[in-house]
Formats: structure tokens, sequence, C-alpha cells
């Protein structure tokens, strides 16, 4: 029995209802993971590792043309190594750029990959809209190769693309499981466009998560453009997180957050926390805290960050205002 999950990908079983792929009756199309996340928006217990560099290998070792999604909030030299690691011909597709408004510049984000990252391939930006879908149908049109990949950054947005993309060219509704969990799909799935060619969505790369707490990561999303916050942080103040990470700035005059506008951000002063992360920041940087957002700081110093670990902390020099700018 080879019949795969519409939804996510994965194998379907009729066996072992605690084990992916489980359907009731094998004739059934969208496994039961899939059913309660699209209608129930149900959380799903079943853990699933990702073994980025196995998703790369397998399609670095065939024919086809990827897109690569990142989306605009995990743009750092983490997911940018993950782009680089892919041999075949491919494209940086920059995603969900409705998180930022008018905000940001593409010529500047362009010009600081290009820059500090060597990026040469082409970049394109999207968010989850038609004119999106058309501009990868008309890179699709335009390269002479039959097989697409749509690879990248779990929650990037990349089956959400593939469904607008199959709306635009069939008028089918959400074809494939989308949702604000990481990993939702689970295996490559085949999409044969009207032309000919094909396309197949793939399981997304993961990074560090901070926290595996449901509600604070459902807050994390962002639904509407970010309205940066900044701080002016005096000695024995804190800026807080959702009472979950806490910042001190050393020598800094201000500090911007950039994340979900449904994150309790403000500041504290007299708490008694363990031991910091310290971090040293040059000017104009963004401080990563991995799957929340990021601190902008515009002048050098030094900030303490209590309650999140090393290795969810990427620290980067900012496409925001950065020496690049000129060059718009
Ligand atoms: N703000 C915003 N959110 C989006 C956009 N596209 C997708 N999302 C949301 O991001 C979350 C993840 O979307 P998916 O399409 O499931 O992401 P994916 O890349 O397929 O994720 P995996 O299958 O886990 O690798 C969902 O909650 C979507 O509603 C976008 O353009 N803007
Ligand atoms: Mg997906």
């Amino acid at each position: 029995m080879n019949k795969k999950c519409l939804g996510c990908g994965v194998k379907l079983q009729s066996e072992n209802e605690l084990i992916k792929g489980y359907v009731k009756d094998i004739k059934m199309d969208y496994c039961m993971r899939c059913f309660r996340l699209k209608h129930y928006h149900e959380k799903s217990d079943m853990e699933f590792l990702v073994d980025n560099q196995k998703i790369i290998d397998s399609v670095n070792n065939i024919e086809g043309f990827v897109f690569f999604f990142i989306d605009i909030l995990n743009l750092y030299s983490e997911t940018i190594n993950l782009f680089k690691k892919i041999k075949r011909p491919k494209i940086l597709v920059i995603s969900k750029i409705d998180t930022f408004g008018k905000e940001i510049s593409f010529n500047v984000i362009k010009n600081w990959l290009n820059k500090y990252f060597k990026i040469t391939e082409e970049i394109i930006f999207i968010q989850n809209s038609f004119t999106s879908s058309n501009k990868i149908l008309n890179v699709i049109e335009n390269k002479n190769e039959y097989e697409f990949y749509f690879l990248g950054i779990t929650n990037a947005g990349k089956s959400t693309l593939l469904n607008k993309l199959i709306e635009n060219l069939e008028n089918k509704k959400n074809l494939i499981t989308v949702s604000e969990m990481p990993n939702t799909t689970l295996d490559f799935i085949k999409i044969f466009l009207p032309n000919g060619k094909t396309i197949y969505d793939s399981v997304g790369l993961t990074y560090n998560y901070c926290f595996d707490d449901y509600d604070f990561m459902q807050k994390t999303l962002i639904k509407k453009p970010i309205n940066p916050k900044t701080f002016l942080l005096k000695p024995f103040t804190y800026l807080t997180i959702e009472n979950k990470i806490y910042i001190e700035t050393v020598n800094l005059n201000s500090i911007t957050f950039y994340g979900s506008n449904n994150l309790l951000v403000k500041k504290e002063y007299n708490k008694e926390l363990g031991e910091p992360l310290l971090i040293n920041v040059k000017d104009k940087t963004n401080v990563y805290l991995k799957g929340v957002g990021f601190l902008y700081l515009k002048t050098a110093g030094k900030i303490k960050i209590y309650g999140i670990s090393k290795e969810n902390v990427v620290v980067e020099t900012s496409f925001l205002g950065g020496d690049f700018y000129g060059q718009n």
C-alpha cells in the first residue's frame, strides 16, 4: 500500500492510530493528523525529527530547480548557510514580507545578502498572495526545467504559497495542510501543473526553537505588520518578553524589538535572574531570539539576556540602517 496523504505527504496506514499517517479507512485521502490540524487547528503530539542534511542531500541528488524559502524573520547565517548547501540551480525566496509592512526595502536586503553572505543567485520576495504566486509561476514558465522543489525553513509558508498557486491555476482550495506548528509537511508532495511541469512541496528544515510552549508559539505568529517597540533601558531595568526572556543593557541608549504585536514586551525593575548570556554588539546589529523575533541595536554596547540558551541567539549585522543603505 503506497498511498500518500494529500495534506502532508506521509504514507497512509490503517494499523496504528499512534503512528504518523493513520486513517480509519485506507480509502481516505487525508491522515488523521491533517484532518485534526485542518478542522480543529489541533496541535499534534507526534514528534517528528528532521534531518536537514538528509533532505538537502536528497534534493542535491536529483534533477530539479529549487525555490528555497526563508521567512524574513529568520534570515540569518544559520538559515542562509542551508540555502548555500543546495547544489541545484536555485532562487532564494524571502517569504512573509507582509510582516514588515513598508518598513524595509527589498534592494537594501539584496545588498545586505550580497555584501555579508555573498549571495549572487536571484532573490524574490513574497507573501501569501496571488501576485506572489504569479511571480513563482513566471519563473517556472521561463525556466527550461521540468521539476521544481519548494524547499526551505519550516513554517516559512511553502505549503501556503503552493496552495495559493493551485488556487490560482485550478480554482481548488487548500489542498495541502498548513499550520502554525513546525513541520506540518512530512514528506515530498508532488503537484502536477497544467503545463506538464511539476512542483514538489517538502519537509521544512528546522532550526532550534526557543520554546515548545504552544500558547507562546501562537503569540509569536505574525498576522499583522510588526509595530517595532523601542525602549530606553536605565541601569537595573529589564525588558521582558512575556516574562520568559529578559534583556538588560550596558552602555546602550536604545533597543528596538521586532516581533509579533501579540507578545507582551515591557520594562521591569530589580529582578533576581540567573546567569545571563553576555553579548557584545557593534552598532546596527540584530540579535535574533529564534522563533520569537529580533532586537535591533543602533549603537554598540553590551546586552545581557536571561531565559534563553546560547544556541537560540544569533547576532548579525542588521539589514536595518546599515551602510549598504546608500546603494538603494
Ligand atoms: N504573516 C504571514 N503568515 C504566513 C504567510 N504564509 C504562511 N503564513 C503562516 O505561516 C504558518 C506556516 O505556514 P505553512 O504553509 O504551513 O509553512 P511551511 O513552510 O509549509 O511549513 P512546514 O510544512 O512545517 O515546513 C501558517 O500559520 C500560515 O498561515 C505569509 O505570507 N504571511
Ligand atoms: Mg508545509
